[in-house]
């Protein structure tokens, strides 16, 4: 942490009064991305729930459930990762779509 020092002189006197301003932190927390799969009419459902089970941390019938809200609502946000694992999981995703031939769509967004 650095200490910010304003220089301010003092009115009558002309001199420097130093003032402890905001302290600027050193590190910043990473940006995180949203990444997001899209429904379309052809990808075969089991296949988005492979995905999901694959890339995304879930299983089962939790997988079979996300897969139903992309399904029904026409999106929806399948994890949260810094810059680089986002840009990722998107990658692997989509190369794994279109070596299966299936249109699927992921995508990524500043959160
Ligand atoms: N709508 C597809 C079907 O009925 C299933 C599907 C779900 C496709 C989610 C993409 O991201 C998706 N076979």
């Amino acid at each position: 942490m650095q200490i910010n020092e304003k220089a301010i002189m003092s009115e009558d006197e002309n001199i420097d009064v130093g003032l402890a301003t905001k302290a600027t932190p050193k590190t910043k927390k990473p940006k995180m991305y949203k990444v997001l799969l899209l429904n379309d009419d052809y990808t075969p459902m089991e296949f988005v729930v492979h995905i999901l089970e694959r890339y995304f941390g879930t299983s089962g019938s939790q997988a079979y459930e996300l897969m139903m809200v992309v399904h029904q609502k026409g999106l929806a946000v399948v994890g949260v990762f810094s810059h680089d694992i986002a840009e990722t999981k998107v990658m692997q995703v989509t190369e794994l779509a279109r070596k299966h031939q299936h249109p699927l769509q992921c995508t990524m967004e500043k959160e």
